[in-house]
């Protein structure tokens, strides 16, 4: 009997903010390398999760939340990223939550290329009340464009995963892998440091805050076994500062350990981590700074 060939390919997961898009990566990757929260645009960079099988090799790329919000450069940038990581992929996934179809989700559907596979991944069917529910929604999503499939899943649960995996490596060209099959991802250990101080930011404080922050990795170094990371989050004003730190510098200590311990998980080795907060007004809005922080 002839081998099945290999097959490999990029698969863009894309939706609109706080759908899913970060935590359905990290499910399939079965790594948390992407960060998560609860608020809406909480992801700000393309970043791709690698799964590597025995006859396919996925390339996972996960977006930001297409931008409907605020209007600022930092936003116009990430709407180019989510558009430049469609240019070239075999797939995409486009995820949206069982429970509601909105008028974002119409929008970001639309800027899908015409040329492309599309599978709709309809998420949180855990917290979905009525099953029933769902007929009439991918009933209604079969008519705005043409899917190769749209599959119900909870990627909190890790419900339905497989059938979505074996659907995208249907649609995958045949070739070798892209990456080394031990590789999680794309990104190096100083990207995923600074994106980790990001989330337990986004995740510890309220509304205004996280989306004044950024965050820069000074320096990394290794010593052995331990690495050795200084890190400056920069907020757009002084209160922001104060809100950060905390009262005897305690948020900002949680918020460091937090940090720590995901990084020393996905590291594996011991991690010192020295965070500085410094204001810097109207960041969002500097090419220098956005140039700095990669966006
Ligand atoms: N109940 C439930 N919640 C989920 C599921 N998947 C994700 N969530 C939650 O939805 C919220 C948003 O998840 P993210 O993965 O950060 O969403 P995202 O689409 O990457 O968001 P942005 O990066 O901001 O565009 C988080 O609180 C997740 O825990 C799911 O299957 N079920
Ligand atoms: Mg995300």
């Amino acid at each position: 009997m002839a081998e099945r060939p290999h097959r490999s390919g990029q698969v863009a997961i894309v939706g609109r903010p706080s759908v899913g898009k970060s935590t359905l990566l990290n499910a399939l990757v079965g790594a948390r390398i992407s960060i998560t929260s609860r608020k809406p645009q909480t992801t700000r960079h393309r970043i791709a999760g690698i799964l590597s099988e025995p006859e396919v090799q996925f390339v996972f790329v996960d977006t930001p939340g297409f931008q409907t919000r605020h209007a600022s450069r930092l936003n116009e940038r990430l709407n180019r990223t989510v558009r430049d990581a469609l240019a070239d992929v075999d797939v995409i996934v486009f995820v949206a939550e069982a429970a509601r179809f909105t008028v974002a989700d119409r929008a970001v559907l639309a800027l899908l290329p015409s040329n492309v596979p599309v599978v709709a991944a309809l998420n949180k069917t855990d917290a979905l009340a009525d099953k029933r529910a769902l007929l009439p929604r991918i009933a209604e999503l079969a008519t705005l464009r043409e899917f190769a499939a749209i599959i119900p899943i909870s990627a909190e649960r890790g419900s339905e995963l497989a059938a979505l995996k074996d659907t995208i490596a249907t649609l995958l060209p045949e070739g070798p892998a892209l990456y080394d099959t031990e590789s999680l991802t794309d990104r190096d250990e100083r990207f995923l440091a600074a994106e980790f101080i990001r989330e337990k930011i986004f995740r510890q404080l309220g509304d205004e805050v996280p989306y004044s922050t950024a965050v820069i990795i000074e320096s990394f170094e290794h010593e052995g076994d331990l690495r050795r990371i200084r890190a400056t989050v920069f907020v757009a004003k002084s209160g922001q500062r104060a809100i950060l730190v905390g009262e005897n510098g305690a948020r900002m200590k949680a918020i460091a350990s937090q940090a720590r311990a995901d990084m020393e998980a996905l590291f594996g080795g011991r991690v010192f981590l020295d965070v500085w907060v410094r204001v810097k007004q109207g960041w969002s809005d500097s090419d220098a700074m956005l140039k700095r922080l990669g966006y």
